[in-house]
C-alpha cells in the first residue's frame, strides 16, 4: 500500500478524490442490485444506501483516539470511504453479504459480524471491508471501503448513539447508559418480531407495489 509522509497528507483533496470515486461507483452498483430485485418482482434485501468519505478532521481525530501512528494510517483507518446498506430484516443482511461475496469487481478483506457478537456499547451491524479498484488517470488504485450492513432498527439505534457519543465521548451518565441499553434491546426485539412476520409483510408489500404500478400506469 502507498505510504503517506510526515505531514501525513499534503493535499487532502487529491488524496480523497479516489475515495469519493469509490463511494459513488459502489452506490450505483448496490442500487443496481436493488433495482434488479424490484424489476423481477422479488423482495429487495436492500432498502436504501448511504455513503460518505471521512473528513480530514475526522480521520486525524480517529488516529489520535486510537493512537494510530502516521505510517500505519492506511491500514489503521479502514473506513475513510464508507457505505451503509440498510435492510428491512436481519435475514436480508446475510443475503447482502452473500451477494457481496459473489462479486468479481472487488475483494473482501475483512468481515466483522457485530450482529452475532454485538459490541459492548450495544452496537449491532455487519461490517465488510473490501479492496475496491478505482480507475484513475494514473492507472488503477486499490481503495479500502467499509460497508456497514444493518437493519433499519439497528440504524436508528446507532444513529442516536453516535450523536450521544459525540456529546459524551463514550462517558455516558448512568441513566443515559441504561436507556441506551434498553433501546438496544428494544431494537433487537423489533428485528426479531419483524422477522417472525416477514413473509406476511413481504406479501403485503408485493400487493402494495403491484397496485402502485397499476395506479401509475393509468
Ligand atoms: P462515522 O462517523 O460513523 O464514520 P475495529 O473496532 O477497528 O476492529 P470496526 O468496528 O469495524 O472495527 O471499526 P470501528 O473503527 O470501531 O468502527 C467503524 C464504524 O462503525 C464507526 O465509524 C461507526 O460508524 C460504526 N461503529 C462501530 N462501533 C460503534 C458503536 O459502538 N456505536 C455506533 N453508533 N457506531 C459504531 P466512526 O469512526 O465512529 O465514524
Amino acid at each position: 500500500m502507498e505510504k503517506t509522509n510526515q505531514t501525513l497528507v499534503e493535499n487532502w483533496d487529491a488524496f480523497l478524490a479516489p475515495y469519493y470515486q469509490a463511494v459513488e461507483e459502489l452506490k450505483i452498483k448496490l442500487k443496481g442490485i436493488r433495482k434488479q430485485y424490484r424489476q423481477e418482482g422479488r423482495h429487495a434485501p436492500i432498502e436504501f444506501i448511504t455513503g460518505r468519505v471521512k473528513t480530514p478532521e475526522s480521520i486525524l481525530e480517529k488516529m489520535e483516539v486510537r493512537n494510530i501512528p502516521e505510517e500505519e494510517f492506511l491500514e489503521g483507518v479502514q473506513d475513510v470511504a464508507g457505505l451503509r446498506v440498510m435492510c428491512q430484516f436481519v435475514e436480508d443482511i446475510y443475503e447482502v453479504v452473500r451477494l457481496l461475496h459473489q462479486r468479481k469487481d472487488f475483494n473482501i478483506l475483512i468481515e466483522r459480524d457485530y450482529i452475532h457478537n454485538k459490541k459492548k456499547s450495544g452496537y449491532r451491524s455487519y461490517h465488510v471491508v473490501i479492496e475496491y479498484p478505482v480507475q484513475r488517470i494514473e492507472g488503477e488504485q486499490k481503495i479500502l471501503v467499509e460497508i456497514q450492513i444493518r437493519t433499519l432498527a439497528m440504524n436508528f439505534w446507532a444513529t442516536i448513539e453516535h450523536s450521544l457519543n459525540y456529546k459524551y465521548k463514550g462517558e455516558y451518565p448512568e441513566e443515559i447508559h441504561e436507556r441506551l441499553e434498553r433501546a438496544a434491546e428494544a431494537a433487537f426485539l423489533l428485528d426479531e418480531e419483524m422477522s417472525q412476520i416477514r413473509e406476511e409483510i413481504q406479501e403485503a408489500q408485493f400487493m402494495f407495489s403491484k397496485n402502485k404500478v397499476f395506479l401509475n400506469s393509468r
